[in-house]
C-alpha cells in the first residue's frame, strides 16, 4: 500500500484528494493543527466520507519539528503540501503569518523531506495569483510572474524553494500551478460560494441581499474533484515537473452572478449590491489558463464546466440551509 502524506487535509483539496487517494489504494495521513473548536475539524472529509479512513497527525508548517517527527512516523511515499493561509484578502492584513505558513512553511516541510524521507515525491499546491497582473493572453508555465497580493508573493516563494530544492538535492518535487477550483467545500469566504450560498438564502428566504467586491475580475474557474487529480498524475510522472491547471475558460465575478442566481430563478440584478469593504488594495484583473503541457504530459483534462459547478454548488447550498430550517 502506497503511502501518502498530505498537509491541508482539512481544507477542500484535502478532502477531495483524500477520497482519491483512498479510491486508488493508498494509506492517507493528514497534518492536523490544534483548533479548539474540534466539532468543525474534518467536516470536509465527513461530507466526502473519509473521515474514518484518513489517520490525522498533530502538526503546524510553522513548526518543523512536528514535520521532522510527523515525517519520521509516517514514512510517506509521496507528500502533498495543501496547507496554507489561502485568503488572498486576508493576507494583506496578515501578511507575515502569510509569509510564515504560506513561503516559510513550505521550506520547513521540503527541509522535513530532504533530512527525514528524501526518495519520496513531493508536490507543492502553486498558484495562478503568482501571475497576478497579466499581459497577453493566456497563462502558461513560461509566463512571467507578478504576485498582487502577500499571498501570491508567499506562494511564489514556496514555487521556487520547491524547483531549488529539485535542482539541488534531486528531489522528486513538482508544482502545480494551478488556476481557482472551486465545489460545494469550498470556503464561504471565496467568491464562487459566496454567491452560491447567497442565492441560496435569498431563494429561501433567508436574506435579501448579497453585498460585493469587484464584479468585473475575471478567473478561469474549474472543478476541485478534477484539479486533485492532476496532483497526483504529477507525482506519477519519472521527471518532476511544473504544470499549469486551468479549464481555458474565463468568466467574471458577474457572469458567475448570473448563473448562480438563474439557477435559483431570481435575477441577480436585484439582489446584489455594491460594498467597498471587498474591494482588495491591489487586483488581479483577468486570468486564464493554458494547460496543454498537463494536457500533453499527464494526459490530464477537466471534466465539469463551469455551468455544471455552478449547478452543484447551488444545490448542494439550498440542501444545507434547509436542512438547517427544518
Ligand atoms: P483551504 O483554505 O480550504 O485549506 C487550507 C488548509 O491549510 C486547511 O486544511 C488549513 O487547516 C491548513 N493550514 C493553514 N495553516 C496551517 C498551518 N500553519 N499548519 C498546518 N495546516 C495549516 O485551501 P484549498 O483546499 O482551497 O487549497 C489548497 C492549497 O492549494 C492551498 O495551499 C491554496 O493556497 C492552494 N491553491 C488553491 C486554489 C483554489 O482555487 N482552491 C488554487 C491554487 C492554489 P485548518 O482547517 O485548520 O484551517
Ligand atoms: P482568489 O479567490 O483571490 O482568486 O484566490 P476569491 O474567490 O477570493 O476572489 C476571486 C475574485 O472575486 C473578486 N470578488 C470577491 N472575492 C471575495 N472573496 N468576496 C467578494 O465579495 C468578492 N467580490 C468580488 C475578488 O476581488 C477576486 O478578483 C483563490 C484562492 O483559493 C487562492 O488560495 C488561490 O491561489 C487562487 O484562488 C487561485
Amino acid at each position: 500500500m502506497p503511502r501518502a502524506l498530505i498537509t491541508g487535509i482539512t481544507g477542500q483539496d484535502g478532502a477531495y484528494l483524500s477520497a482519491l487517494l483512498l479510491e486508488k489504494g493508498y494509506e492517507v495521513f493528514g497534518l492536523l493543527r490544534r483548533s479548539a473548536s474540534s466539532e468543525v475539524v474534518g467536516a470536509r472529509l465527513h461530507w466526502l466520507g473519509v473521515q474514518d479512513r484518513v489517520r490525522l497527525l498533530d502538526g503546524n508548517l510553522m513548526d518543523l519539528s512536528s514535520l521532522l517527527r510527523v515525517m519520521e512516523e509516517v514514512q510517506p511515499d509521496e507528500v502533498y503540501n495543501l496547507a496554507a493561509q489561502s485568503f488572498v484578502k486576508a493576507s494583506w492584513q496578515q501578511p507575515l503569518l502569510t509569509g510564515q505558513v504560506t513561503a516559510l512553511g513550505a521550506n520547513n516541510l521540503l527541509e522535513a523531506v530532504r533530512l527525514i524521507r528524501p526518495q519520496a515525491r513531493f508536490y507543492q499546491a502553486s498558484s495562478s495569483e503568482m501571475f497576478g497582473k497579466v499581459e497577453g493572453g493566456a497563462q502558461n508555465e513560461r509566463t512571467p510572474f507578478h504576485p498582487r497580493s502577500p499571498y501570491a508573493v508567499s506562494k511564489l516563494y514556496a514555487h521556487w524553494i520547491t524547483v531549488n530544492y529539485r535542482e539541488s538535492f534531486g528531489l522528486h518535487a513538482s508544482s502545480g500551478i494551478l488556476f481557482n477550483h472551486e465545489s460545494p467545500l469550498r470556503g464561504v469566504e471565496f467568491v464562487t460560494r459566496k454567491i452560491t450560498d447567497g442565492a441560496a438564502r435569498i431563494r429561501l428566504g433567508l436574506a435579501q441581499t448579497l453585498p460585493m467586491g469587484n464584479l468585473e475580475a475575471r478567473r478561469d474557474w474549474g472543478h476541485a474533484r478534477d484539479y486533485v487529480r492532476a496532483m497526483w498524475l504529477m507525482l506519477q510522472q519519472p521527471e518532476p515537473g511544473d504544470f499549469v491547471v486551468a479549464t481555458g475558460r474565463s468568466a467574471s465575478v458577474r457572469e458567475f452572478c448570473e448563473l448562480a442566481f438563474a439557477h435559483v430563478g431570481l435575477d441577480w440584478r436585484r439582489h446584489v449590491v455594491l460594498d467597498p469593504a471587498f474591494l482588495r488594495p491591489a487586483e488581479v484583473d483577468v486570468l486564464q489558463g493554458d494547460a496543454t503541457r498537463a494536457r500533453e504530459v499527464l494526459g490530464w483534462r477537466p471534466e465539469t464546466s463551469l455551468e455544471e459547478l455552478v449547478a452543484e454548488m447551488v444545490e448542494a447550498d439550498l440542501r444545507r440551509h434547509r436542512d438547517r430550517m427544518r
